[in-house]
């Protein structure tokens, strides 16, 4: 009798089923760069696509330099971003100047496309304080190393935008575990009980380090986790920049106009090491993955798509190659040009008014610079 009346009340594999069927993956590039999905193709023109084509090559050898970079150890923290180009800089590219990012550790390239200059980015590898001073104009905040924090921030600057009636976005960027933090909940349920007009992306790379997807969350998918802040969400093929574009576009006009914030799941891959400090992915993925995963690779795709409308080709790709080189080397420079950091500025940094015992030590070191 009893269980008859409970499962009349609460049905919950129909319940679970019946959310997660709508959270099916939006492509609308398949791996052939075929277009499989003519009706959501975005308004972007032959100039747009080209240029989405440069960043995304730009970042793929920024990446590589980067990790040799540290390897030469001419750089530091470093979180590799080759197989996200699409889900960052698509993302990207579907904001404008006005928009504020706040960032993860990995998402450096979308800070220098939203107006970083280079060798910050570089700066902030060492740990350079200049790293973290953004110039005026540009709207990113420094990477949070602090898994999920940039979450609650965002619906915070969210917030101040609509009080201040800005037509612009707050989007931020964290992984799958950052989706399985305390603050991705908190930050998505403010914003979505102030319509405040963020973006919350989820770049679901399958693993939190070592991590995989399965063994943090029971959810089937991180876009259904939307539904309990009351806001929409949408899973989309992450390896696919114009399906990563048209969501994070349709999420900024939702916001623009009032209608509150929106998840995004990109489904996508990083094929290098969690960072640069020592982790083996070999002993936590499998090559058949990591083959599989290559195979939707976002530029590679893309490279067909433009190729087959004519309007892409080696001698391009290799000018934007020789380019994204010549950037660096002159960004390196100018990093290495930067005086070094010293134990004053570290103080003098973190505090408008020193306590006393700081102010202590800073006359010592303010002494000893000075010799
Ligand atoms: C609050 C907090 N807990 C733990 C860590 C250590 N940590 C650094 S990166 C990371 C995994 C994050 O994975 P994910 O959110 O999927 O991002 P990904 O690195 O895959 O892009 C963890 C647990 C941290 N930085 N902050
Ligand atoms: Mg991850």
């Amino acid at each position: 009798m009893a269980s008859k009346t409970n499962k009349a009340l609460f049905e919950a594999e129909k319940q679970l089923e019946k959310t997660e069927e709508q959270f099916s993956m939006l492509q609308i590039l398949n791996e052939d760069g075929e277009v499989v999905n003519e009706a959501a193709m975005p308004q972007l023109s032959d100039e747009q696509l080209q240029e989405l084509m440069r960043r995304m090559v730009y970042t793929r050898i920024l990446d590589q330099r980067s990790i040799s970079l540290n390897r030469q150890g001419r750089l530091g923290f470093y979180a590799p971003t080759a197989g996200q180009e699409a889900s960052q800089l698509a993302s990207q590219f579907a904001l404008e100047k006005e928009d504020f990012i706040l960032p993860g550790y990995r998402d450096v390239p979308q800070m220098i496309w939203h107006g970083l200059p280079l060798y910050q980015a570089f700066l902030f590898s060492r740990g350079h304080f200049k790293g973290n001073q953004i110039p005026e104009g540009v709207n990113v905040i420094s990477p949070q190393i602090i898994i999920g924090a940039q979450i609650v921030q965002a619906a915070g600057v969210a917030l101040g935008m609509k009080k201040r009636k800005q037509k612009s976005v707050a989007i931020t960027y964290t992984g799958d575990g950052g989706a399985s933090q305390g603050d991705f909940y908190e930050g998505m349920n403010f914003a979505g009980a102030f319509k405040a007009p963020a973006i919350f992306v989820v770049q679901n790379n399958r693993f939190a380090i070592s991590t995989p997807v399965e063994k943090q969350s029971a959810a089937k998918t991180i876009a259904q986790k939307a539904v309990a802040a009351g806001i929409p969400g949408i899973q989309v093929d992450g390896m696919d920049p114009l399906a990563v574009y048209v969501a994070v576009r349709e999420a900024r006009e939702r916001a623009i106009n009032g209608e509150g914030p929106t998840l995004v799941e990109t489904l996508t891959y990083r094929y290098g090491p969690h960072t640069m400090a020592g982790d083996d992915p070999t002993r936590y993925r499998t090559t058949d993955l990591d083959n599989e995963w290559e195979r939707k690779d976002p530029l590679v795709r893309f490279r067909k798509f433009l190729d087959k409308k004519g309007i892409w080709n080696e001698e391009m790709e290799n000018e934007v190659i020789e380019n994204a080189k010549e950037d660096i080397k002159e960004a390196i420079k100018k990093a290495d040009d930067t005086p070094k950091q010293t134990v004053t500025d570290l103080i003098s940094n973190m505090y408008e008014e020193l306590p006393n015992n700081l102010k202590e030590q800073y006359d010592i070191y303010k002494e000893k610079e000075s010799k």
